[in-house]
């Protein structure tokens, strides 16, 4: 852990009342992280799914640890098996939960341990759009998202759709930290541009760690 540790503190941002932009904080483990990843997604292979309004998502989705997020004609919500494979989702690998905890200390929560790990990969024009993380248990928690790949435009919103968001670059590496009067703001990504990055080709992958159940 001593790397993790010793990061510059002036690489730390705070982004709103609870969230803190930690740029680069991935960079030290992204070998191992690419090894594992590769793991999980040949256990679990990225899928599209559909949202209860019958739309296919534009970003593939897969998910490690004990429950992973779902969602299809009946609703968003976890669930401890893949309903591709109808078997428990991989189990997190050491490396994620390392850097989930480091990064959820360094932001002053030393008591993070997630149990979910929701996978996202973006493909050139896939995005999110502004949405809410409500279906944890506990809002308390916070909610720690890693970036690797093709850096995209996260956008940062306020407590309700139409306020006004602000647009935040991340970066191959940038770990953010997202709890607090931050956890349930609207946030999304905008389409994914051509782009290309030495380890993940053409895309973007994004985990979201939680604490789901
Ligand atoms: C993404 N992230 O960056 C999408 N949700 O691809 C999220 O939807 C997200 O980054 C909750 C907390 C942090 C996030
Ligand atoms: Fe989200």
């Amino acid at each position: 852990m001593d790397l993790f540790d010793e990061i510059d503190e002036s690489q730390s941002l705070k982004l709103a009342e609870g969230s803190t932009l930690l740029r680069g904080f991935a960079l030290c483990e992204q070998a191992t992280m690419l090894k594992d990843l590769h793991a999980v997604v040949t256990l679990a292979p990225f899928r599209h799914m559909v949202t209860p309004g019958g739309f296919t998502m534009s970003v593939a989705m897969t998910n490690c640890g004990d429950l992973g997020w779902v969602t299809d004609k009946k609703g968003y919500r976890y669930d401890a098996l893949d309903p591709l494979t109808g078997k428990p989702w991989p189990a997190m690998p050491a490396s994620f939960m390392a850097l989930a905890r480091a990064a959820a200390k360094l932001a002053g929560y030393s008591e993070f341990t997630p149990d979910a790990c929701l996978i996202n990969r973006y493909q050139v024009g896939a995005r999110m759009s502004l949405h809410q993380d409500k279906n944890e248990r506990d809002f308390n928690q916070p909610i720690v998202s890693v970036s690797l790949g093709v850096s995209a435009v996260f956008q940062l919103g306020g407590f309700e759709r139409a306020d006004k968001a602000v647009k935040l670059p991340l970066y191959h590496g940038d770990v953010v930290v997202w709890g607090g009067d931050s956890r349930l703001r609207y946030h999304g990504v905008l389409p994914l541009k051509v782009s290309h990055h030495p380890a993940f080709g053409e895309y973007r992958i994004n985990l979201t760690f939680r604490k789901a159940g």
